[in-house]
């Protein structure tokens, strides 16, 4: 599948990584957790994502300066910034992270196929507030281990997940913010009912469920919100988007 092709080229960049990579200590300054903002806010969460290209649409917007894309998405209420840096399918770079990290205040996530220590490593040293780990590309042991490990390194965690299984990992680790993405890695097929399935059998008053990818319409922000659903992450529209604040703003 496309996924087991990522990973292994992800292999390939963190024996890479670990000959070229040695991260300084970085101390954090303390900051408000993604789950306490998120948990606080009355509204919709809104993740804007840079994403250039994917594996399954091709070119979304391979020229997209990521200082004035992130600047657009804080103006109009984004509540953090996710950026794809994963360069072999997706075009995109730590180089953009640093970028976005310059230009805007809200936490910047780092998105990218993590299966390694140094790559949360890495995500810090870039100026990460988050990082992405998704469930499928994990065994719960793997999973817990890096989600211990940037939790010690006060980056907070969207832990992703696609199915009941994958929920599951996500619960036993305890994981607070968890992404429900409605596209699966393996046949990119997308299906807001995955957000209404899980979060009908799963909703829990104390965790954030953040529904990802397939946002087009102000009513299908609606559906995942009916669901239960305190956050969207959304990139392509907004990618291709002039009018960003029709879907931003519901
Ligand atoms: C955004 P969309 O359909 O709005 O472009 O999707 C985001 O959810 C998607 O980029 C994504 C993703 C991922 C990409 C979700 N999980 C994991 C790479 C890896």
């Amino acid at each position: 599948t496309i996924l087991d092709k990522i990973l292994a080229e992800k292999e390939k960049e963190i024996s890479m990584l670990k000959q070229t990579f040695h991260p300084a200590a970085a101390a954090k300054s303390p900051k408000t957790s993604l789950y306490d903002r998120f948990y606080h806010s009355e509204k919709m969460n809104v993740i804007a994502e840079i994403k250039r290209a994917s594996p399954s649409k091709g070119e979304i917007n391979f020229t997209v300066d990521p200082t004035l894309q992130a600047k657009r998405y804080e103006e109009y209420g984004a509540d953090a910034i996710s950026v794809l840096t994963d360069t072999p399918f997706f075009k995109g770079s730590m180089a953009d992270l640093q970028l976005v990290r310059q230009a805007v205040d809200v936490p910047v996530l780092c998105k990218d196929f993590i299966i390694d220590e140094i790559q949360i490593d890495r995500a810090l040293a870039a100026g990460a507030d988050v990082i992405l780990l998704i469930a499928a590309a994990l065994c719960t042991d793997r999973l817990g281990t890096l989600y211990s490990y940037a939790k010690e390194k006060e980056l907070d965690v969207l832990l992703e997940v696609h199915n009941e299984p994958e929920m599951e990992m996500a619960l036993s680790v305890d994981a607070d913010v968890i992404g429900i993405n409605n596209r699966d890695l393996k046949s990119f097929v997308v299906d807001l009912g995955v957000t209404e399935r899980l979060l009908n059998k799963y909703d829990h008053p104390g965790k954030i469920f953040i529904s990802e990818s397939g946002f087009q319409t102000a009513s299908d922000v609606e559906r995942v919100k009916q669901a239960g659903a305190r956050g969207i992450l959304v990139g392509e529209a907004l990618m291709k988007s002039e009018n960003i604040s029709r879907i931003m703003m519901g």
